[in-house]
């Protein structure tokens, strides 16, 4: 037998990766990565060389979530890791699992002034599942182990691994790798559901329930349950509604799915809720709908249970068995006694009926607007989608208007900044999904604002040819500010000039930067051209393999979807940080009432 011969800490690095099946790792180089960027490079493992440290890790959170694999990303020590962070934190709220190596300043100078010195381990504990400083060579394969397999298990989520300068050259075999065996582990069989439960919540949503529905959310989609999902709604003719990365697991189209506008009066209208994986946070109004009726709760997580509402049942184990379970119940011991529920099917399809109707009267209303308005972009990029598209959503009105428009026919489709909403992950998140994805359709949608974040990874994006579709909506203002000035009627900040008031973006045209970096750019300044420009992006972009920007002049005096919709107490909460004598007196006499009462 030959003796093994002993390598560098990077390389057994690198091994597990490979033995996990990673086969793209993104990230920007700095002292103490080389040795696994050359492990990685001698795995075949592909590198995506990103130009800003926060943009590894929104790729790697892009292919993780359209790959349904471990996204790994990297950084160096000090200024690399603080880059990192809003990509770590992104990735933490979106329950993305990603694995993060990060460099750090050698053990022997700590404290003593050493370049860089920075302690990752005191930084990102709060936004990681959880984060180890190595300590010692001989572990650097056991908690890359750890941490894909953490990461990877419900809810998902990054782990971060933090390696002193002084510990990746050290080299040892691996053999001597602490508490590692090669191939040594294998994915175990997703938890089933305890059978009296199931049976349980069956009876409830079917014999008890009058107005029964489903919601299903991050837990669904990462069990990958939407086959199990879909038959057992048809089975029962109970109505769906399917959020975040499980948006499409019942395609949004389908008679028994429920979505945009019609949700949330869906909910309300409902008597027994069971959820799926889905959390109720800010995005579900931490479940305020959810009191007065009952709730059926499906997680694989214990730490997932919610107790906005009594639970009728709780079923703890995967999405995916239990619903295989829920359906052999329903087979063996409902046969002809599924109830129609007709009457209440009827009342939902008169929301989804309502909320189409404000979708179109909307567009009737501006689709010939110019400057362009936000709504008839979404429409028309929504009309040349095909049915595995991937829409990225970053940047603030543009998103806003594009998600009721947008219907996803498959899970993991719909990819945004969750409870992080953020701005800048839509182009490297592309870039990542366009990898796990090739050939299909990936559209990022974008403001002039967000694209400000992130607008270099462009050109990552034409080095590495993945022909991701940018669609900016070029609108010239940070719309947040813009909107509570144009859209609302109030003085911002006194008079100032453009150059200083912070809504304004300056007049920009994006295809020649585009161009500049050897990408594609097509402006649209017609509101007739908008459908044809999002085609003949996609056709040049896969037909050249490299991005392209749709430059829309868009008008910048339109707010978010939901805004014409806000009661004057959001408004007024909204604008909390103008005093009642900065408003116009019609606002004001709106918004603060109680100063015109008499005495
Ligand atoms: C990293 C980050 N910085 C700031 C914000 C606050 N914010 C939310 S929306 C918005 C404006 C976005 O403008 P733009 O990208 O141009 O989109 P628009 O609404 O104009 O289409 C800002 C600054 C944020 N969510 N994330
Ligand atoms: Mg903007």
């Amino acid at each position: 037998m030959t003796e093994e011969k002993a390598v560098q800490g990077g390389k057994h690095i690198a091994r597990v990766l490979k033995e996990e099946g990673v086969e793209y790792y993104f990230g920007l180089v700095g002292g103490e990565m080389y040795t696994i960027m050359v492990g990685c490079g001698m795995e075949g493992i592909e590198l995506v060389h990103v130009r800003h440290e926060q943009a590894g890790a929104y790729a790697a959170d892009g292919y993780a979530r359209a790959s349904g694999k471990v996204g790994i990303c990297f950084g160096t020590s000090g200024p690399g890791l603080t880059n990192m962070i809003s990509g770590i934190a992104h990735a933490r709220r979106c329950y993305s699992p990603v694995v993060c190596f990060i460099g750090e300043h050698g053990m022997i100078t700590d404290g003593r002034g050493g370049s860089q010195e920075c302690n990752g381990d005191q930084i990102l504990p709060s936004l990681t599942k959880w984060t180890r400083r190595i300590v010692d060579v001989h572990t650097l394969a056991f908690f890359t182990k750890k941490a894909i397999r953490d990461a990877m298990t419900y809810p998902q989520g990054p782990c971060a691994i933090i390696i002193p300068r002084d510990i990746n050259p050290q080299r040892t075999t691996i053999a001597q790798q602490a508490g590692f065996v090669p191939n040594a582990y294998e994915k175990p069989l997703p938890p089933m559901g305890n059978p009296a439960a199931i049976e349980k919540a069956v009876d409830t949503l079917l014999n008890v329930a009058k107005k029964p529905i489903i919601a299903a959310g991050n837990g669904l989609f990462y069990s990958n349950a939407e086959a199990e999902l879909q038959e057992f709604v048809e089975l029962t003719n109970i109505p769906v509604i399917t959020r975040r990365q499980a948006r499409g697991a019942v395609p949004e189209d389908h008679p028994l799915a429920f979505r945009g506008g019609a949700r949330r009066a869906t909910l309300r209208a409902s008597d027994v809720a069971c959820l799926i994986g889905l959390r109720l946070d800010s995005l579900e109004g931490f479940g305020a709908w959810a009191k007065g009726r009952k709730l059926i709760q499906i997680t694989e997580s214990v730490s997932d249970i919610e107790t906005t509402a009594p639970s009728e049942e709780i079923v703890i184990g995967s999405p995916k068995m239990i619903l295989q379970q829920m359906i052999e119940c329903v087979k063996q011991n409902y046969k002809g006694k599924i109830p129609k529920k007709d009457a209440w099917l009827t009342e939902l399809n008169g929301f989804k009926a309502a909320d189409q109707k404000y979708l179109d009267d909307e567009i009737a209303r501006v689709k010939n607007n110019k400057p362009i308005h936000p709504a008839w972009v979404a429409d028309q990029a929504c009309s040349v989608l095909e049915d595995n598209a991937t829409v990225i959503l970053d940047g603030r009105t543009s998103s806003t208007h594009t998600t009721p428009r947008f219907i996803a026919k498959k899970s993991g489709r719909s990819l945004d900044g969750g409870l992080w909403a953020g701005l800048g992950h839509g182009i490297p998140m592309g870039i990542g999904a366009q990898l796990a994805r090739p050939g299909e359709q990936i559209l990022v949608i974008m403001g002039d604002g967000s694209v400000g974040l992130g607008a270099w990874e462009f050109e990552t994006a034409v080095r590495c040819q993945t022909p991701i579709v940018i669609q900016l909506n070029n609108n010239q203002v940070w719309h947040g500010l813009a909107g509570a000035k144009f859209v609302h009627g109030v003085k911002l900040v006194g008079e100032q000039t453009p150059v200083h008031h912070p809504a304004f973006i300056h007049e920009t045209d994006y295809t020649k930067f585009a161009e500049c970096v050897g990408g594609i750019g097509i402006r649209v300044e017609d509101p007739k051209d908008v459908a044809a420009a999002h085609a003949k992006a996609f056709e040049m972009a896969h037909a050249q393999n490299k991005p392209a920007i749709v430059d829309i002049v868009v008008d910048g005096t339109i707010g978010g979807a939901s805004e014409s919709a806000v009661t004057d107490a959001q408004m007024r909460q909204r604008l909390s940080w103008l005093d009642p004598e900065d408003l116009d007196e019609e606002w004001r006499q709106r918004l603060y009432p109680e100063l015109y009462e008499k005495k």
